[in-house]
């Protein structure tokens, strides 16, 4: 039997997220499931990695129900992060560069040591040194920002870029923390780090085995984000953002048209 064309779907994603012209969804024209949709992720980070972009980090996505709504797609994923996705605390991106892109508050961990997939829940007490508030900015490269599960999974669960604010060591509890997206200094989105799989670090644990069973393991130096904490809010051209995070601070960026 002929399987989907993996490297031809990521070949539409790469060139649907460089020129920032959104593509319609493919997965069930192409009977792409979950485990083929990851092979396209793979090939299309690769594809990166091949233009000179290092992996950097993985990111969680729909680890709260207010995604999960938000987007109408219910199961846990995860993608892959780059150096060339990251902005610093404070800098500002060009609106577009992407196609319709969203922000959404996260909190992001930062690994001392190569957690072992067979170990989790043993792992994040010793595999992660330091946290910090962080802003996702995703752009499905889909029409109207929609897609089924494997759909989002191929186009690398929508990363576009992210901001890391400062690193702080990891308070006792990281369950309950309150967490507000702010743009021009108006409050936008409220929520909790308990929408986070209920804490946070269980969303670490679950990343370290999903990616696990693809082959992939986490290496040490590598940002880990959760997953939003709220729904993301789109991102108009001359919007300064700030997601907070109670007990770890802020971080920012502003959007150049
Ligand atoms: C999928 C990515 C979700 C998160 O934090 O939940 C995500 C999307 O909403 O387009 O990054
Ligand atoms: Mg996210």
């Amino acid at each position: 039997m002929i399987g989907p064309d993996i490297a031809g779907i990521a070949g539409q994603l790469v060139a649907a997220a460089d020129s920032g012209t959104a593509i319609p969804q493919l997965a069930a024209e192409t009977g792409l499931d979950v485990d083929a949709a990851y092979a396209v992720q793979a090939e299309l980070v690769r594809r990166r990695l091949e233009r000179g972009e290092r992996l950097v980090g993985l990111k969680m996505g729909l680890t709260s129900k207010a995604k999960m709504a938000q987007v109408g797609v219910d199961e846990v994923i995860w993608g892959r992060l780059t150096d060339a996705m990251r902005i610093p605390d404070g800098g500002s991106l060009s609106v577009g560069d992407f196609i319709h892109p969203r922000v959404e508050p996260e909190v992001a961990f930062l690994l001392d040591r190569q957690p072992d997939p067979g170990e989790p829940v043993a792992g994040f007490a010793t595999a992660v040194r330091a946290v910090a508030p962080a802003i996702e900015l995703i752009d499905s490269r889909y029409a109207d920002f929609t897609f089924s599960l494997p759909d989002v999974i191929a186009d690398n669960t929508s990363a576009g870029a992210f901001v890391v604010g400062p690193w702080c060591p990891v308070p006792d509890g990281l369950d309950n923390l309150g967490v507000l997206l702010e743009i021009d200094g108006r409050v936008v989105q409220v929520g909790s780090t308990a929408a986070i799989l209920g804490d946070p670090r269980r969303a670490f644990d679950e990343g370290v085995r999903l990616a696990g069973q693809h082959g992939l393991r986490l290496r040490t130096g590598w940002v880990f984000l959760a997953g939003a904490a709220t729904a993301a809010v789109a991102l108009r051209p001359g919007a300064h953002v700030r997601a907070v995070v109670e007990k770890l601070g802020a971080a920012s960026l502003r959007a150049a048209a």
